[in-house]
């Protein structure tokens, strides 16, 4: 099937119908925005600003009290950034710092895609919180929609000379795969506005790569670099595992159909790792990618949206009928995949220095939240970090941060506005506390089932009370928490993992590696936090107790066979 092939309009999804009606994302957006009556926009609106990297949301803390009092909702708006590869200037830093103080909540979030999000943004102030972000030179264009979203890439900063060739290579592929249409720079930038008005795209403007009903789902490209997986690589539509011989970037394999989400009680959706099909140089990689993306654009289930991620695409197919067509549309065979190993996808914290002589120090954010609170002002800290920093910041797909490129001589008065400002707390930590995720949830996040970032300071020191009882408290173990199972903290991926329910209730999962190649399992559905802490304390007793050297918690459950068996592959598949 090829692009303009696309299935009848009786029986795609309602999404398919807005996207192809939109003229290139446009919609009535700029209307919707101009509108005072409401603090909201349309709901066909809404969908089509998730493109342009906002969601509409409202504070579900408020729901219930807004609407006794026959108030409409608290409207307000998510803006999530493209930052490719996490990378940011100390003045980018200043101007998303200053946006989050003045239009929206007054916090910045480090996403689980190395990105920003800011929370609470009125639609009055939509704009110029865009704008600004423009005038800072960061896009928010695809940072959300049925297109490439932003690029991860891993941040390990000690192979400094591969790590950059990669970095250019992850900047490519952002810029590469971006949208064309012009309706961004309209809407936000006040840009050349289109022949006849906002009514109307001109005759000429076209989506070369996506057409004008885009892909039919959200697509993810990681790379990462190892022994570090901290991209989740097998986690991405599109993972790409650099090989690096002696400083030298040689290519990637390729792995494909990576996906986190699922629906409870469906078993129609899955998470699923990314198969690993092949190797290719660099100038093969945006050919490849570009192909990977047009596939799936013309294979994708446009009628279900439930199965419509690539993931599902290649089950459907077959994953050889997949990599047979994708070669045939790349015109050359795939090389065998090279030999990789992975140590673990976690962060590494405090200061390294790189082949260059240069510093990182990897901070510890939790839930990657930068609020100033009392005892921990982790938002003006970093201020006044970037306002003397003269190398970079990175976010880390873990909710992490990392100060980059710091000469020896500056380390010191980097190190005293950490501790100043309560941002030394990975000094101290507990490992399972080094490794914890945990995804937005409650208040604004529309689809959370139960708590989870906030959450999370609660159910720590619980944990941390169990495994100090059994001496593992220095035990590195990867927890992640989502608020329901689509999977934004990536928790199929935690060797212990809560998904969302209901309100105080999750599924306890468990068994996934400490590297991101194997997939948890659940052990009990649907319980409160008394009888996950009952199964954990059991566990981790016989974990103390059963354990080899240095055999992780994940890797113990397995080989002891505590675990269910799992309904779905749960290893990362090779094919040659
Ligand atoms: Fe996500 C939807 C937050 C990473 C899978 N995700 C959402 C929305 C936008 C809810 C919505 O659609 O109304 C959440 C907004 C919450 C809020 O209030 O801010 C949301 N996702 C996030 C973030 C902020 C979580 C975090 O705590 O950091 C992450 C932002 C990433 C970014 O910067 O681009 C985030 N989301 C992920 C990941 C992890 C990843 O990509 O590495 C996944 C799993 C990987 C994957 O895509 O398979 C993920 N989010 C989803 C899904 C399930 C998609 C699916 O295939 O079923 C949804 C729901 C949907 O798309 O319908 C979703
Ligand atoms: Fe919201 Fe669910 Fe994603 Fe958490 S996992 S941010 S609750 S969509």
């Amino acid at each position: 099937m090829s692009s303009t092939d696309t299935p009848s309009a009786a029986s795609v999804s309602d999404m398919e119908t807005i996207k192809s009606n939109s003229r290139f994302l446009r919609g009535s957006i700029a209307e919707g925005l101009r509108d005072p009556v409401t603090g909201a926009i349309s709901e066909d609106d809404n969908k089509l600003l998730k493109f342009h990297g906002s969601y509409q949301q409202d504070d579900r803390d408020l729901r219930e009290e807004r609407r006794r009092q026959k108030l409409e909702p608290a409207y307000q708006f998510m803006v999530r950034a493209c930052i490719a590869g996490g990378v940011l200037s100390p003045s980018q830093w200043l101007a998303f710092d200053q946006i989050a103080r003045t239009w929206a909540n007054g916090t910045l979030r480090i996403t689980t895609r190395q990105t920003f999000q800011l929370h609470g943004i009125l639609k009055r102030d939509l704009k110029r919180s865009i704008a600004a972000m423009n005038d800072a030179l960061i896009t928010t264009l695809a940072a959300c929609g049925d297109v490439n979203r932003n690029v991860v890439a891993s941040v390990n900063p000690l192979l400094s000379a591969a790590h950059d060739q990669v970095q250019a290579w992850v900047t490519k592929l952002a810029i590469h795969l971006r949208p064309q249409t012009r309706a961004y720079h309209e809407i936000w930038l006040d840009g050349e506005q289109v022949a006849g008005g906002e009514a109307a795209a001109p005759a000429t403007e076209s989506e070369p790569l996506y057409g004008p009903t885009y892909l039919p789902r959200k697509f993810k490209i990681g790379v990462a670099v190892p022994p570090i997986n901290d991209a989740d690589v097998f986690a991405q539509d599109l993972g790409l595992v650099a090989i690096i011989e002696d400083s030298a970037l040689l290519g990637f394999n390729v792995a494909v159909g990576g996906g986190m989400g699922a629906t409870h009680g469906d078993s129609s959706t899955y998470p699923r790792l990314g198969s690993v099909i092949g190797f290719v140089t660099p100038d093969q990689l945006l050919h490849t990618a570009t192909t990977v993306v047009e596939l799936q654009r013309d294979r994708g289930n446009r009628e279900d949206r439930r199965h419509a991620r690539l993931k599902y695409t290649i089950d459907r197919m077959g994953l050889a009928a997949f990599k047979a067509e994708l070669e045939e549309r790349l015109g050359f065979a795939l090389a065998p995949s090279r030999p990789y190993h992975f140590d673990h996808n976690g962060d590494r914290y405090g200061w390294t220095e790189d082949t260059n002589g240069r510093w990182h120090l990897t901070l510890q954010i939790e839930s990657g939240r930068l609020a100033d609170r009392p005892g921990q002002t982790l938002l003006s800290g970093l201020r006044a970090i970037a306002e003397v920093h003269r190398g970079e910041f990175r976010m880390t797909c873990n909710q992490n941060l990392i100060i980059a490129n710091v000469p020896a001589d500056e380390r010191a008065r980097i190190d005293a506005l950490v501790a100043e400002h309560g941002l030394d707390g990975y000094l101290r930590q507990s490992g399972i506390r080094r490794h914890a995720i945990a995804c937005v949830a409650l208040p604004t996040c529309a689809m959370a089932m139960a708590e989870s970032e906030r959450y999370l300071p609660e159910l720590l020191p619980r944990l941390e009370a169990l495994l100090d009882h059994h001496g593992l408290l220095g035990e590195p173990i990867l927890l992640r928490l989502s608020g329901c199972p689509n999977g934004c903290s990536r928790p199929y991926l935690g060797e212990i993992a809560l998904v969302g329910r209901a309100p105080g209730r999750y599924d306890l999962r468990l068994g996934a590696d400490f590297a991101g190649r194997r997939l948890n399992r659940p052990l009990r559905e649907n319980i409160d936090e008394a009888a996950i802490l009952a199964e954990l304390d059991a566990l981790f007793a016989r974990f103390a107790a059963e354990r080899n050297a240095a055999e992780h918690f994940g890797d113990f459950l397995v080989r002891s066979d505590l675990l269910p068996p799992p309904r779905h592959a749960i290893e990362v598949e090779t094919i040659a």
